[in-house]
């Protein structure tokens, strides 16, 4: 073993150490809503030094990066025998994605990887590039893992090699260690994205959210979080798929959404966290809305609240994909506290945490988008007149103190 060697091996495993051993810190909530954390839960620098390296110095002894892993981000989630649990989505330097368990106590800090990456067997026409996993425990008992099958599209005229096609692969498992998987689901859209499974038999069937889409990119004459039903999972084919959430011009979901993690069954309805994408001068930009669905009919939507729930910022604005929030995992515990994982700039995995009833209070009393400026201002205005005529009568020390930063005379 050289000097070279030693001194990098010593740096990388101190390096790793500290990020591995880091204690998180919630950061304070500016909209009481949910509480982001100081630090990524999972980075590319959290992947074991034995997925990159080849650690023999007689093979590398410069120790060189033989395998890099370029990010992780969009994780599936679930509590598991006590352990919060994340199926990431790791990339490596080739561009390639693979699916990677990551373990916590506490789901906010101290998560680390399974020694090796999940081997997922493959249909008979392998995809090229596998991600974005939706865990659901179903009340089938299986633990199924669903998640983007990306091959290259075999109709693309020669000389084309990025057009592609999208499918919804399903897998499943009992002990998150051996997966059977099972076919491609099928339905009556060219494309699919972002399905979910939902976690209950809806009409005695597997209900699945789906996002339908024209092409790889745009959803085009699909889009929209949309709804089907499937007799049999071991050859799921949806004949017939509505439309749950569609996009509207100038929202948050102008130009595609798509549903994030199974959704959380609350007394009031699902809660569903979805991801809302719009174009602007700098490209797509996404970001985490929130809706809520009736409980016998979870295609029924209830709740709407305007505008964005979480949207990327500061850090989270950089990275490989600019400008992206995406979440397709969160975890509910036996407290009730939601861990909302969501990656940012498809290059790390962040978590946000927030609890079920904050939660519902946020899509149950916040208002709709109003859908044009003029209708934005009525809407501001009436929760103005509303709370001046609050704070006329309200004798707290902290309602005086809201009163005197308004603009008013000044001796
Ligand atoms: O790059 C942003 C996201 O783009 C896709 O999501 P959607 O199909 O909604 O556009 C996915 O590739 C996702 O993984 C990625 O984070």
């Amino acid at each position: 073993m050289n000097d070279i060697y030693r001194g990098r091996l010593a740096k990388l495993v101190s390096a790793q150490e500290e990020l591995l051993e880091r204690k998180n810190r919630p950061l304070s909530s500016d909209n009481g809503i949910f509480a982001r954390y100081a630090y990524p839960v999972l980075t590319e620098k959290h992947a074991p030094l034995f997925w990159s390296h080849d650690l023999d110095p007689q093979t590398n002894p410069r120790l060189l990066e033989r395998l890099g892993v370029h990010c992780v981000f969009n994780a599936g989630a679930m509590y598991h025998e006590g352990k919060y649990i994340l199926v990431a989505r790791v990339e490596g330097n080739d561009r390639k994605s693979f699916f990677a368990i990551a373990e916590s106590d506490s789901g906010v800090d101290g998560f680390r990887f399974r020694d090796y990456p999940v081997e997922m067997p493959e249909t008979e026409d392998p995809a090229i590039n596998v991600y974005d996993m939706r865990l659901v425990k179903h009340e089938d008992g299986w633990i199924y893992g669903l998640f983007c099958v990306e091959r290259k599209d075999p109709n693309a005229p020669p000389g084309d090699t990025s057009a592609a096609t999208a499918q919804c692969g399903i897998a499943r498992t009992r002990d998150l260690e051996t997966w059977e998987r099972l076919p491609d689901l099928k339905t009556p859209s060219a494309q699919q994205r972002n399905v979910v499974l939902h976690p209950e038999f809806i009409e005695g069937k597997y209900a699945f959210y789906t996002r339908p889409q024209d092409s790889f990119i745009d959803a085009g004459s699909g889009g929209g979080i949309g709804w089907g039903l499937a007799s049999d999972i071991e050859n799921a084919v949806i004949d017939k798929e509505s439309n749950i959430d569609a996009r509207v011009y100038h929202t948050i979901k102008e130009a595609k959404n798509g549903q994030g993690p199974a959704p959380i069954k609350t007394k009031e309805g699902w809660l569903h966290v979805a991801h809302g994408v719009r174009a602007c001068a700098s490209g797509l930009r996404y970001v985490l809305y929130v809706f809520m669905t009736d409980l016998q009919d979870p295609s029924k939507l209830t709740y709407a609240p305007g505008g964005f729930f979480l949207a990327p910022e500061g850090e989270e604005l950089v990275g490989d994909v600019m400008n992206v929030a995406f979440s397709n995992g969160l975890i509910v515990n036996e407290a009730e506290e939601v861990f909302i994982y969501y990656a940012s700039s498809d290059t790390r995995l962040h978590v946000a945490k927030t609890d079920v009833d904050t939660l519902v209070d946020y899509a149950m009393n916040t208002p709709p988008d109003p859908l044009r400026s003029g209708e934005c201002v009525k809407q501001r205005s009436a929760l103005i007149a509303r709370n001046l005529k609050f704070l006329e009568t309200a004798d707290s020390d902290i309602a005086k103190k809201v009163d005197a930063l308004r603009l008013g005379e000044r001796g």
